[in-house]
């Protein structure tokens, strides 16, 4: 996608005239009458200041190809959402003004942002009303590529939450710039036309190290033939129809054009509501210099990157194999219906080829610091992840330690003192890989799958089937603060957890 700005955008130019003219007089002149009812200035915003960005939630049409155009709700009208760049510690304000007919959130994904501001109803973020809108006021933290998406519970109802088209970018300028590249690349994966079916086809045997504990295997297994002996069908999983790189299918829009010897730095989101996916460029490799926007103490070299929903990695690639080239998805259906995108060599024309790279797994400790140890934390917090087949309505429950999360509730479990360094002990008593995130904090990777790992930090990781995984944060962020696993259908259904401060 460009990297040109909203900030000017002639289409929102109006309605930023009317905001700067001032405060609510002028809004109250310039936006329909429930719209003004419904207006909120929050998170310590001055009215009559002029927004950084203006994000108008509402439909419109996705253009993946010529004879697949979408209707859904986007950002702006366009997919992906417009890349939105701040600088660090600097202090910005975005207008969210919502043109449909439900209540949204939008969040931040990634960044260190108070309550107010985060977008989480559950924590407590007031609502961008239907037909109304929000200002909202945050200093953008920390620097790096992070994102911006709904965080609206859509249960079975495909329409609603990341299922639909609000996701974008967002990068975060650092002070200073990870590894020298010549120009750099947004890349925004996500799939289309959503179903339900059941059994899926998750991708398992990439994660590195492999290593499964025999008890939550037997307790996992245990409870899927339990529940199968009982007669229950399998519980729902969501297939795709339609998979696109920047709002294209693979063969539609415009290829990445390079020149030999061009350093091109991928960012890299997986914007999925529920899908992993992988990435290789055949005869090329990706040096991989940041994961979630954070840079890593070793930038290793790999020929495929894997990439849990909502992770995002920053990888450079050397332009030293001319050609006309797939950059796309191992699974060859999903690449086939439109996951990848071509990458041309100046001067050379002809139809994408992809070559099938050799088999690779993908170990987060590859990036650690070498050596590195981490210090013993203040408090361990236990958790066991557990799925109950079908159990609702024919979707999988999802728990953690033995509770679906109560939407109607909403009630914190687990109370945590600032100041204090809080390690996570995460156990999957299911098949499944969990892409677990933390809101409004980062945390360090200190053991993937019993192997010791230091100095990767990152808001979303992946947790594998039946293994074990740890990972350390301070808790230096007052207020509620979501957990919950990334894939849209299991936080729907369980799988999530608020912490407070105590
Ligand atoms: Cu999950």
């Amino acid at each position: 996608m460009s990297t040109t700005r909203v900030r000017g955008d002639p289409r929102l130019s109006d309605r930023r005239t009317v905001l700067k003219l001032g405060g609510l007089a002028a809004l109250a002149s310039g936006i329909p009458p429930l719209a003004r009812a419904a207006a909120q200035i929050g998170a310590g915003s001055v009215p009559g200041e002029r927004a950084d960005y203006t994000i108008r939630i509402g439909t419109g049409l996705v253009e993946l190809a010529p004879d697949r155009i979408l209707s859904t709700t986007t950002y702006n009208g366009q997919f992906p959402g417009p890349l939105l760049r701040f600088k660090e510690g600097q202090r910005a304000i975005v207008d969210i003004h919502n043109e449909t007919d439900t209540p949204e959130q939008l969040h931040w994904h990634g960044q260190a942002v108070p309550v107010d501001v985060d977008g989480a109803a559950e924590e407590g973020t007031p609502y961008v009303p239907a037909h109304g809108m929000r200002r909202i006021a945050f200093t953008p933290a920390p620097a790096g590529f992070r994102f911006y998406h709904t965080h609206l519970r859509a249960g079975s109802d495909l329409h609603q939450g990341q299922y639909n088209g609000q996701v974008g970018p967002v990068y975060i300028e650092p002070k200073r710039e990870p590894g020298a590249y010549d120009r750099e690349v947004f890349l925004v994966l996500k799939e289309f036309e959503p179903f339900l079916s059941r059994g899926g086809d998750m991708e398992m045997g990439f994660l590195a190290p492999a290593t499964r504990v025999k008890a939550l295997a037997e307790a996992g297994e245990a409870a899927m033939q339990a529940s199968l002996t009982k007669g229950m069908p399998h519980g729902y999983e969501v297939g795709y129809g339609l998979f696109s790189i920047n709002g294209r299918m693979l063969g539609h829009g415009e290829p990445i054009r390079v020149k030999a010897g061009e350093r091109v730095l991928f960012h890299v989101l997986n914007g999925s509501a529920t899908e992993i996916r992988s990435l290789a460029l055949p005869g090329h490799t990706f040096r991989v210099v940041a994961l979630d926007g954070n840079p890593v103490p070793t930038a290793a070299e790999v020929p495929v990157l894997w990439i849990g929903a909502a992770e995002r990695i920053s990888a450079i690639v050397e332009m030293k194999h001319p050609g006309v080239w797939v950059l796309g998805d191992l699974a060859d259906d999903d690449r086939r219906r439109g996951m990848g995108v071509a990458v041309e060599y100046a001067g050379r024309k002809g139809k994408p080829q992809w070559a099938k790279p050799r088999p690779s797994r993908w170990d987060y400790t590859w990036f650690a610091t070498p050596g590195g140890s981490v210090v013993a934390p203040d408090e361990v917090i236990e958790m066991t992840f557990a799925k109950r087949n079908a159990a609702d309505h024919g979707f999988n429950e999802w728990t953690i330690n033995g509770v679906p999360f109560s939407m109607a509730k909403m009630e914190p479990t687990f109370l945590l003192r600032q100041g204090r360094r809080y390690r996570l002990h995460m156990r999957n008593a299911s098949d499944d890989i969990h892409p677990m995130h933390l809101h409004r904090h980062s945390f360090e990777l200190t053991r993937i799958a019993g192997k010791p790992t230091a100095g990767v930090i990152k808001d979303v990781a992946m947790l594998g089937g039946y293994q074990e995984m740890e990972v350390d944060f301070t808790a230096d962020n007052p207020g509620r603060t979501l957990f919950h696993c990334h894939m849209q259908l299991h936080m729907d259904y369980g799988f999530m957890a608020l912490f407070d401060y105590a």
